[in-house]
């Protein structure tokens, strides 16, 4: 008994605004390819990605009409015919990721790096995503749901979660190490903040406004930045260090200011992880004292299979929680507006059983 049509959030042409549809067709079992599934959606977050993608403000096309969104919680409710060895099963509760499939074979995927691989295709992107009620996506790559574990906080697990949790991974720090986290109070920075403390690190977080402030005091920040009052943020994090610098920044603001003091308040051999993505930005970096002062510079884009199922299995136990607001789809709009501001702290999460 699958519906034959649902509500949607659809954006009708590169930049155009958001329309709300309530009869947009769902895909039915006959139509699926082999190794798609269809997904009865519970739960979406609401990443700025989507935002960028909505704006038309990357170098990358999405395709259009398109339906947003890629951290979503749902459940199986068809398989394509023709689907062999799927790893999950009808009736099983699933998360979608940005990285809805990819081709497993190529040299990016055998390695790990299936984010990378040439035919990855990406949910809410270059396929329609969860903003939805209905999602067509791939057995390969859906990410099986920790039991017991509810759908609305899982959801911006499977990309603000898997996205930081990757980054601070590779981050090349130790417990006890000192990590910056520009963004420190959205949905990525949030989240960076406690799964860095869950590795032992001491968090200095930058971000804005009082509200910002006490979310991420209250998750374990060591240091608070407020980087619109502080008169010299290099000086302010060298102080937090005892005066050498940080060992890390994983930078998630969506703008390219996050990034702009980071090399200068790394101390020597530090590791720079660039995760936000501003559109047009370039990283002015000294080749000169990257080299003299054994600078690392990585970019950390999501993460894979494995990524996504670690991630989930640390906020399942608890060690790490989403905190969100849920909101009916219609409020698309103006959680954009919000988050363009910067007053979104956390995650908005679209309840998509209403
Ligand atoms: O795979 C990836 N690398 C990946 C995955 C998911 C998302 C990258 N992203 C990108 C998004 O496309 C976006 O560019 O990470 C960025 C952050 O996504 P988000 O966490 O979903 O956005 P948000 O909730 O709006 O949080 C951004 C925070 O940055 C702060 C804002 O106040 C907000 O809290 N911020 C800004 I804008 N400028 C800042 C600055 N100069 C800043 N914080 C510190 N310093
Ligand atoms: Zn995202």
């Amino acid at each position: 008994n699958i519906p034959k049509v649902q509500k949607v959030a659809v954006v009708p042409k590169a930049g155009g605004t958001i329309e709300i549809k309530n009869d947009w067709p769902v895909t039915q079992q006959k139509d699926l390819k082999p190794g798609e599934c269809l997904i009865k959606m519970e739960a979406s977050g609401c990443c700025h990605t989507d935002l960028h993608a909505a704006l038309d403000d990357w170098p990358l096309k999405a395709k259009t009409p398109l339906i947003g969104g890629h951290e979503g919680v749902g459940t199986i409710v068809a398989i394509g015919d023709h689907t062999d060895n799927s790893p999950v099963k009808l009736g099983e509760r699933v998360g979608i990721k940005w990285l809805a499939d990819s081709c497993l074979n190529c040299e990016d995927c055998r390695k790990g790096r299936e984010q990378n691989c040439d035919h990855a295709k990406l949910s809410g992107f270059t396929v329609d995503g969860t903003f939805a009620e209905y999602v067509v996506s791939f057995v390969r790559h859906v990410t099986p749901i920790p039991e017991g574990f509810d759908s609305n906080a899982a959801a911006s697990i499977l990309c603000a979660g898997v996205t930081v949790y990757r980054a601070i991974k590779y981050s090349r720090t130790e417990q006890g190490d000192f990590i910056v986290i520009p963004g420190a109070g959205g949905g990525l920075g949030h989240l960076a903040v406690q799964y860095a403390r869950a590795r032992g690190l001491r968090v200095i977080a930058i971000d804005t406004g009082d509200h910002k402030k006490k979310l991420v005091q209250s998750l374990g920040a060591e240091t608070w930045i407020d980087f619109k009052e502080s008169k010299d943020i290099v000086a302010d994090v060298k102080k937090a260090t005892g005066g050498k610098g940080a060992h890390s920044a994983v930078v998630t603001s969506a703008s390219s200011g996050g990034y702009t003091q980071a090399l200068e308040y790394l101390r020597a051999g530090a590791t720079l992880m660039a995760v936000g993505l501003p559109g047009e930005a370039t990283l002015n970096a000294s080749i000169f004292f990257t080299v003299f002062r054994s600078i690392s510079i990585i970019g950390s884009y999501v993460g894979n299979r494995q990524d996504a199922r670690e991630a989930l299995e640390l906020a399942a136990r608890g060690v790490v929680k989403v905190h969100f607001e849920t909101r009916d789809l219609k409020e698309l709009k103006n959680t954009y507006d919000g988050m363009s501001n910067g007053k979104v702290a956390g995650r908005i999460v679209f309840d998509l059983t209403k």
